[in-house]
Parts: structure tokens; sequence; C-alpha cells
């Protein structure tokens, strides 16, 4: 998978690239990751990306040829097609379901946008998906595109090992996890469930359910459907 990502600020991606599962995808050739900085594109002295709103009003639009430039670049760069992503609170809202499409595509472009907005020339001739990450506002499209890009590589076949696989995920099978311990089995006074330390395989895998269930009963009852409290009953 190719991701391109057009910025104008390429060091809020940087950081994120560089460290952790987004490192090890791109070292293991699953994934190549492209940040392309909007000023490139643009032809005047001070590198202009923004400029006042036609019809008045506060705060800068991002004009539309520095867009269109980078895009034809990044085309010719590579012809792979993908979906072009523009992060928007206007867009249909991510989920995991999100994830999974854009994380079997062959090229993900993302245009990030700063200020009010973009010129809606760039929505119209360029972006395919408007997608936000959720009701709230951010400063610019970078974060929120960091996001997508984590939710979908980390779905990609052989990005996580068999370990941490994605398979027993919240969400992929649609409760909370539930609590985990580690060592010392009491730390301040606080203890490990007796459970936990038992040896009893069965009863932890039991326990685990209904700690789960219980703790999306409790927090995102909106989860859990009928199945699972099925379950827990069996
Ligand atoms: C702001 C110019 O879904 C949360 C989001 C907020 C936000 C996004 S996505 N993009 C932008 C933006 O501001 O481009």
């Amino acid at each position: 998978m190719r991701i391109d990502v057009v910025t104008t600020f390429p060091d809020m991606l940087q950081g994120f690239l560089l460290e952790s599962m987004m490192k090890r995808a791109q070292e293991k050739g699953i994934v190549t990751v492209h940040v392309w900085n909007l000023r490139d594109f643009t032809r005047d002295k001070h590198k202009t990306v923004d400029d006042y709103p036609y019809g008045g009003g506060a705060g800068m639009v991002m004009k539309p040829e520095p867009f269109f430039r980078a895009m034809d670049s990044i085309r010719k760069a590579a012809p792979e097609t993908g979906p072009v992503i523009f992060p928007s609170p206007q867009g249909e809202v991510f989920n995991q379901d999100s994830a999974k499409s854009l994380s079997s595509e062959p090229r993900l472009i993302f245009l990030c946008g700063h200020y009010k907005g973009v010129d809606e020339r760039v929505l119209d001739g360029l972006v395919t998906r408007e997608i936000s990450i959720g009701d709230y506002i951010l400063t610019s499209g970078e974060l929120a595109a960091a996001v997508m890009i984590d939710a979908a590589v980390r779905l990609k076949p052989g990005v996580l090992g068999d370990f941490d696989s994605a398979e027993g995920d919240s969400f992929q099978q649609d409760t909370l996890e539930g609590p985990q311990f580690t060592r010392p089995a009491e730390y301040r006074g606080m203890k490990v469930p007796e459970v936990l330390l038992s040896g009893n395989h069965a009863k932890v895998k039991q326990w685990r359910l209904e700690q789960r269930i219980k703790r999306t009963r409790e927090r995102r009852p909106d989860l859990l459907s009928a199945d699972q409290e099925n379950h827990k009953k069996s």
C-alpha cells in the first residue's frame, strides 16, 4: 500500500511515522508513506497557500492551485488509484469499518486542510471521501489523517505480530477490553484478582468474558448485542 499525504505541516506527521507500528509496517515493506509539503506547489515568493474568502468573513481559505498541482505530481509519481481523502468534520464519521475499507486499498491520498477550510473546488475536483474522526474541532487535518492511517495500516496482514494481532481488539469483537494485570500480585495494597492467579484457565476465560460484558454494559451499552448477553448465561 502506498500512502501520500499533502500537508502544510510535514513535521506533524513525521514523528508518528517513525515510531512503533508505523515504523515496522514500513520496514517490512507493507506500506510506503510519502509526505508532500503543500508549499512546494506554490509559485509565489511567499509560498502562499491561503487567501481571503470571496464574499467576506473571518478566517482564510486555502487556495486551490497548490492542491491541484500537488495531485498532478503525486499521480505522476505513482499511478495506483485509491480514495482521495479530506479529513473534515463535515465528512462521514470514521469507525472500524471505515478503517477496514481503507486498509484494503492499494493507495490512499490524504489532503490536509488548515485555517478555516479549503476552496470548494478542491473538494469537487480532487476529493473522493471527506471523513471526520469525531464531533470536535481540530486546527488542521494532519492529526485526523494520522488517526486514520494508524487505524488502517495496523489491519494490513503482517503488520501486527501473531501475539498482538488485531483479532482480539475491542470493536473487532464488539465489546470493550476487560481489566489486565501484570506483576506484582499486590502493589500498594491493590491486589490482582484471585482468579487470575488460580491457574484455572476455564475460570479465567469465563471471568474475562464477564468483565468485558460488565464494562461494556457500564460504559458503552450501545455496543452490546443480545448475542453477547446470551454468551454470558451459557
Ligand atoms: C479540522 C481546516 O473529525 C475531527 C476533525 C476536525 C478537523 C478535521 S477532522 N479537519 C480539519 C481541518 O481544518 O482541515
